[in-house]
């Protein structure tokens, strides 16, 4: 049953990534490891969650590098649902080892999501 609600709320925020990708384009990345290397996950203009995600990869507590390609902040929080702030960076900006091992959860503060 879990499982099936997982997929389900998993297909819907792929719909949701896809859809304000291609209202503006601008998007952060993020990755396992240093320098750009292993797991990555894409967010879109959008808040996201690193437990559950469309590529059924799970980065929760694990990022270790980022690139935002736009003109855009986003926030990475220690808890799941944007709770107690780690730090914020800003694109276009590529960041190869950031300390953000404990990060559960991001999103954009700038422009604010609508
Ligand atoms: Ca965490």
């Amino acid at each position: 049953m879990k499982v099936n609600q997982f997929e389900e709320i998993s297909a819907i925020q792929e719909l949701n990534n896809e859809a304000a990708a291609s209202c503006s384009g601008g998007k952060v990345t993020v990755f396992r490891d240093r320098v750009f290397r292993g797991d990555r996950l894409t967010f879109y203009n959008k808040d996201g969650d690193l437990r559950y995600n469309k590529e059924g990869i799970n980065l929760d507590d694990a990022i270790s590098s980022v690139v935002i390609d736009a003109d855009e902040t986003w926030a990475f929080y220690l808890d799941p649902g944007y709770k107690n702030l780690v730090g914020t960076l800003k694109g276009p900006g590529i960041y190869p080892d950031v300390q953000y091992g404990s990060v559960s959860s991001l999103k954009r503060i700038s422009p604010p999501i609508a």
